[in-house]
């Protein structure tokens, strides 16, 4: 049964025993962020639980994080999905199968209704999380629901927001990003974007709002297909667009056109800081809420995190899609490490059919309007991809450098990859957008001799007897 709302979801993640709750008090402002980096540092992903702080010093709300990756077994249970294994079947169902979603008269979110002055984001407890760099707190989980002007197709979309005030934030919008795009055709018109930002839904929307897909599609409609069940929405107070009706908190506003602010800078999804910049602003006009509302934060900054969980997941899938569906690649897996944040580091199992097969799946890689892939491995479908021991030793064996090595110039860059460019250019350069791929051919070239083990009988008898020998209790 799909989750009606966050709190249900938080409810039965600690059912599970995948939610820990912090009573001690802890401060936002420096505190908060420095415990969840712990939980991924000290806490192996098997066992890590996502956290609600109950006691966030001066504040009320209390904060949940974690709570849609981190881990990927915390994911699955955000799916609903059988086991890690089936997160992927629910995607490839949810995309095929789009659920459009229904319009409701009943809303908790809006059970408090503030508007104009009233409005203050200072009184949620919304952290600080590269405490000293960055210039305060931060949203990291906002569901950015904007419309495209032409089509008036709905998009959700997670974007960085700093808190600038009682009622107004920043704005980091990726020139790729779909928002980019409604941004660009209003400004051409001198027009102001409507704006609604979600903190805190059912999971399905979480997973959609920070995943690439078509921008044909509604990705309420997808939510909707994750969770097998329609998205309830309601209209917003004041700009022509629709929430979630079980939303914890939701933010109307606008975003007034060609106007740009000072933004950043952020500690980033790569590990660094990213950088400061012109960059658009969201007037608040009026936030409704629910009663004893959650306020919802995504862990991000040096990877792993939630925030690496939860793009990788999300975007494996298509690209496993476009390449073995559409492109018809034999491949076994594929994997966007979460060193590279999900994005920059690519490994590809395959089941080569000929020379040069490579080269194509290489290309049919990087054709994807992403900066993915920046390093990309192929390796062949004995070896495992999560297996990092594995892919080393094909990377040892199985590559000749002068061979087995392509780059390529002038593609897509890795959005905010440090290495393009030093700290001091500025956030929309154009050496920040184009950069360059290499892809290593991992696979066996030749016949290769056998390999150097015992027998797998002989290892099976002795994995069926292996107490007998007394070396493990
Ligand atoms: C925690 C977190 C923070 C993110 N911050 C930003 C950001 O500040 N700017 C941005 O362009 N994308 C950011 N992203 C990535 C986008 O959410 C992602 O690319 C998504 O596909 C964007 O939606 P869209 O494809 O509908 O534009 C972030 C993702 C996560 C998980
Ligand atoms: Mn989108």
């Amino acid at each position: 049964m799909a989750y009606a709302d966050l709190r249900e979801y938080v409810a039965a993640l600690e059912k599970k025993g995948k939610l820990k709750r912090v009573k001690k008090e802890v401060d936002k402002d420096w505190e908060l962020a420095a415990v969840c980096r712990q939980l991924f540092k000290k806490i192996p992903p098997q066992n890590r639980p996502a956290l609600i702080f109950e006691n966030v010093k001066g504040f009320s709300i209390p904060v949940v994080a974690g709570v849609l990756g981190a881990s990927r077994e915390i994911y699955a249970i955000g799916l609903e999905a059988d086991s890690v294994e089936g997160i992927n079947r629910k995607w490839d169902h949810a995309l095929g199968h789009p659920i459009a979603p229904r319009m409701v008269k009943e809303a908790p979110c809006k059970e408090n209704i503030l508007h104009g002055k009233d409005v203050d984001i200072t009184k949620l407890p919304i952290p600080i999380w590269t405490v000293g760099q960055d210039p305060g707190p931060f949203f990291t989980s906002p569901y950015v629901i904007t419309k495209d002007p032409e089509t008036g197709v709905r998009n959700i979309g997670t974007y960085r927001m700093e808190v600038k005030g009682s009622n107004k934030t920043g704005f980091l919008i990726g020139k790729h990003q779909d928002a980019s795009w409604h941004l660009r055709k209003n400004n051409a018109l001198n027009k102001p974007t409507p704006v609604a930002v979600v903190i805190g839904a059912d999971p399905s929307i979480g997973y959609v709002s920070v995943s690439k897909m078509s921008e044909a599609l509604d990705e309420f409609a997808v939510a909707g297909a994750l969770r097998g069940a329609p998205v309830d929405l309601v209209p917003c107070e004041t700009v022509p667009l629709e929430v979630p009706a079980t939303a914890e908190i939701v933010l109307e506003g606008e975003i007034p056109p060609n106007a740009l602010e000072h933004e950043g800078p952020f500690g980033e999804y790569t590990g660094y800081m990213g950088p400061a910049g012109n960059e658009p602003f969201f007037n608040i006009k009026c936030m409704t809420f629910r009663n004893k509302p959650l306020y919802q934060a995504f862990i991000s900054q040096m990877p792993p995190s939630e925030s690496s969980c939860i793009r990788g997941v999300g975007r494996e899938w298509p690209l496993f899609k476009h390449l073995k569906d559409t492109l018809h690649i034999p491949i076994r897996d594929v994997r966007l490490k979460e060193a590279g944040g999900s994005g920059a580091f690519l490994v590809i199992s395959l089941k080569k059919q000929f020379e040069g097969q490579v080269k194509q799946l290489m290309y049919g890689a990087w054709s994807l309007r992403t900066g993915f892939g920046k390093i990309t491995v192929v390796v062949d479908d004995d070896v495992d991809v999560w297996d990092d021991f594995a892919v080393d030793w094909a990377l040892s064996w199985h590559v000749r450098p002068d061979r087995d090595i392509h780059i390529e110039t002038n593609v897509q860059a890795v959005g905010l990859d440090p290495s393009q460019a030093p700290a001091s250019v500025p956030q929309h350069h154009p050496s920040r957008y184009i950069g360059s791929r290499v892809a290593i051919d991992a696979t066996r070239k030749h016949e290769y001799p056998a390999l150097s083990l015992p027998p797998k009988e002989h290892l099976d008898i002795v994995a069926s007897r292996w107490k007998e020998y007394g070396i493990e209790d």
